[in-house]
């Protein structure tokens, strides 16, 4: 049998490491390797912008514990990946982007679509190479193992068209994409006794969960937590992680609404316990003057070691600390807290026009089951949905929060209903975000992937308009025109209105689900109330 082709060879060692999709947007370049993928059994997903592409994959392959793998064509379409990989990286989801790249000994006088994409991406990719015959079989099962080593997050690799046909040797090796942790810094044993210690002396004491932790680990935290009575605040992402309806949940931290709140509660602790917490995810410098006790299984984003952290196995940390009796009771110390974050959620009404942001969330909670998975864009909503939507299980909830980037929470939803196919998905975004890629409902379409969008409407970028407001600037350029993204929903084929209206929000998102089609309600709001929320 003659040796496979480099394309075939990269297609066969991503099919044995369990890759069943790839997302992305073709050119010339990529399709031998578009082609050898789909004689692997790889499903291309073709989707209207490689940023969205990315996004998606990401999310795909995080909810899958693999990486989510993009392919795109070199030049304009490789440059397209810059958000995606960023997202990757601050967010720490995995990704593994692939894009053509022109041969190496091109002539120089060849510029035509040249970008030194390598050099491009590195300071925000733990991994890049160029792909050749010689050594797929080395910097492919590598890309993948990088983007698994916590803090997950993105390689790049390149392959010219040229090099896609070269004819590689040496037999494809199934390539090893469990996630890895990084080794263990203190002994668990000695991190429990320390944290134990810590508490007995804390009469405030908060959890506060992040990034860092593994979803798997949500039942041994629950545990842990629960039994102990032990208050705890979460990040956006990691939304879930606990049961947010549970007594000891006092609220989400990290520039989300209710953030000086949270902080006022954060300050007001004697002991706050990071477990797995990030401050990728966090605007303010609150966890850089107020003490942490660090518990990490792997460095944050970025490679970075708070100073003094424990590096311990969470699961055999919450294994341990689990059995144990709590050292002290601690009451509900942040009851006030709880109170003012609760109150907020109903100091307003919808009117005629606008549907107050609580009813939103209400209506929505009423009629969409625990498991389903929301994403949100970024802006005013990603806000009240990061502190308000009362997440229950882990893995349900899906922001950029480490970038914050616009243009999320669409493609997140694709990459989410694609992994999950059997839950309710809905999106949550701006006017603004919904206008930079809406055009991706259209692939959901084709694709099968239906889910919720709403679509908070108040012709404005709301959250830069307040900021300007609270800066006392004169408001200016971040009103614009509404396109109206019911028309938009109907032009890529799916059903859509436009309701002010709490119970009529309710009904149809409902009758959506029991019919399993895809639905974009499009909800006027007024910029104005989140002044109350945030
Ligand atoms: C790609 C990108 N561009 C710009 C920003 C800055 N930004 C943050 S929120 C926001 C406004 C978003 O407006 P919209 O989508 O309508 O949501 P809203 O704030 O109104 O809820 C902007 C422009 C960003 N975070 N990401």
């Amino acid at each position: 049998m003659s040796s496979p082709n480099t394309a075939a060879t990269v297609a066969q060692i991503l099919a044995r490491a369990g890759i069943d999709r790839v997302f992305g947007l073709p050119g010339g370049e990529i399709l031998v390797l578009m082609d050898e993928l789909r004689r692997a059994g790889i499903d291309f997903v073709l989707m209207r912008h490689e940023s969205n592409a990315g996004i998606a994959a990401a999310v795909y392959g995080k909810l899958r514990r693999q990486p989510g793998v993009v392919l795109t064509t070199l030049g304009p379409g490789a440059a397209n990946l810059m958000l995606a990989l960023s997202n990757s990286y601050l967010d720490a989801e995995p990704l593994l982007a692939i894009s053509a790249q022109l041969p190496d000994d091109w002539p120089a006088s060849h510029t035509h679509q040249r970008v030194p994409l390598l050099e491009a991406y590195a300071p925000v990719t733990k991994f890049r190479s160029k792909i050749t015959a010689e050594n797929v079989h080395e910097v492919l099962p590598r890309a993948l193992t990088e983007c698994m080593k916590r803090p997950y997050g993105p390689a790049y690799l390149t392959l010219s068209a040229r090099e896609a046909l070269e004819f590689t040797q040496g037999e494809t090796v199934q390539a090893q994409v469990a996630h890895s942790n990084t080794a263990k810094g203190t002994s668990t044993r000695q991190s429990v006794a320390d944290v134990i210690e810590d508490l007995r002396k804390a009469v405030r004491p908060i959890v506060l969960v992040g990034l860092g932790i593994d979803a798997r680990n949500a039942s041994r935290l629950r545990n842990w937590l629960d039994r102990w009575n032990l208050p705890v605040a979460v990040t956006p992402k990691v939304k879930g992680i606990v049961d947010e309806r549970a007594a000891n949940f006092v609220g989400v931290i990290g520039g989300m609404a209710a953030d000086d709140l949270m902080v006022e509660g954060l300050r007001s602790a004697d002991l706050r316990i990071g477990f797995g917490f990030d401050p990728v995810e966090v605007d303010k410098t609150w966890h850089a003057e107020l003490p942490i006790r660090w518990v990490l299984e792997s460095p944050n984003v970025d490679n970075i070691i708070p100073e003094g952290a424990m590096l311990t196995d969470h699961a055999e940390f919450l294994d341990i600390i689990g059995e144990q009796m709590p050292p002290a009771k601690w009451g509900k110390p942040f009851a006030q807290f709880q109170q003012r974050r609760e109150t907020m959620l109903h100091d307003g009404e919808s009117t005629a026009e606008t549907m107050w942001p609580g009813d939103l969330i209400k209506e929505l909670t009423s009629v969409m089951p625990p498991e389903t998975i929301v994403t949100t864009d970024v802006g005013s909503h990603k806000y009240l949905f990061g502190q308000f939507w009362p997440s229950q299980l882990p893995e349900t909830f899906w922001m950029s929060n480490g970038l914050s980037g616009m243009s999320y929470g669409l493609p997140a939803a694709i990459g989410a209903k694609c992994a999950r196919p059997n839950v309710p998905v809905l999106a949550a975004v701006g006017d603004g975000g919904f206008s930079m890629n809406s055009q991706e409902l259209e692939t959901a379409k084709r694709i099968g992937a239906p889910f919720i969008t709403v679509v908070l409407e108040d012709r404005s970028y709301s959250l830069i308009k307040l900021s300007q407001e609270n800066k006392n600037l004169e408001r200016y350029r971040t009103d614009f025109e509404r396109i109206d993204a019911v028309k938009v929903a109907e032009a890529c084929g799916v059903e859509s209105l436009r309701t002010a209206r709490p119970e009529e929000l309710a009904a149809s998102v409902s009758g959506a689900l029991e019919r399993n089609t895809a639905l974009v309600v499009a909800v006027p709001v007024n910029y104005n109330d989140y002044r109350r929320l945030f």
